[in-house]
């Protein structure tokens, strides 16, 4: 068997996830980001693909509370919020992927697909193809947050039919209820993923 080629894939690691003065503040996050960055430069060494997801929403959009979604206002297109955290950028590289996920209302909590809030239609964004287009059989999933789009990344990588690695140490959760956290590994690990 060919040695399976593998891809990190960074989600979310925004500034209104992970600066303390974010809107959407996840508490672990300034703990695992030396984790990702870790992982970043080992992915960097072994050439393989790094993809980003940013969290891209518009400025009302069912995802919102004001508009009767579940969160406050964060990663509104084009705002400070929205960008990467400084880390990251500087961690990025030409060649690097990166996914924007929510951009037309959609909830957009995985990186592999959009789903309507108010349809419930569900429809896949490039990455899957992309993936497989390049090769990758393993992903290895870090990044904000464990509860929400890490979790929903994973399964769906899982159903894409990828090998997936959660790297635990470098994720995060909002944990809006306490063990949501705990929950979302113990399915990821149900659904065959490995957490590491
Ligand atoms: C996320 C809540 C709302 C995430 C995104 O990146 O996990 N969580 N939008
Ligand atoms: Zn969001």
């Amino acid at each position: 068997m060919a040695k399976p080629q593998r891809a990190l894939l960074i989600v979310d690691l925004q500034v209104d996830f992970g600066d303390p003065a974010g809107s959407l503040f996840v508490a672990g996050a300034p703990a695992a980001l030396p984790h990702v960055l870790r992982l970043v430069e080992r992915a960097r060494s072994h050439g393989e693909l790094i993809v980003w997801s940013q969290d891209w929403h518009p400025e009302s959009t069912p995802h919102f509370a004001p508009q009767g979604g579940t969160w406050p206002v964060h990663c509104v297109a084009g705002s400070p919020g929205a960008e990467l955290l400084p880390e990251a950028v500087l961690a990025q590289r030409p060649g690097d992927v990166v996914i924007r996920k929510g951009v037309a209302g959609e909830d957009g909590y995985s990186a592999f697909s959009l789903r309507n809030p108010i349809t419930g239609e569900v429809r896949s964004t490039e990455l899957a193809a992309l993936l497989h287009s390049s090769g990758v059989t393993l992903v290895t999933v870090c990044g904000l947050a464990t509860d929400w789009c890490v979790k929903a990344t994973a399964l769906d990588a899982l159903t894409a039919g990828f090998t997936v690695e959660v790297a635990v140490a470098a994720t995060a959760g909002v944990e809006l209820r306490d063990g949501d956290t705990a929950a979302a590994l113990q399915e990821i690990e149900s659904a065959g993923g490995v957490l590491c």
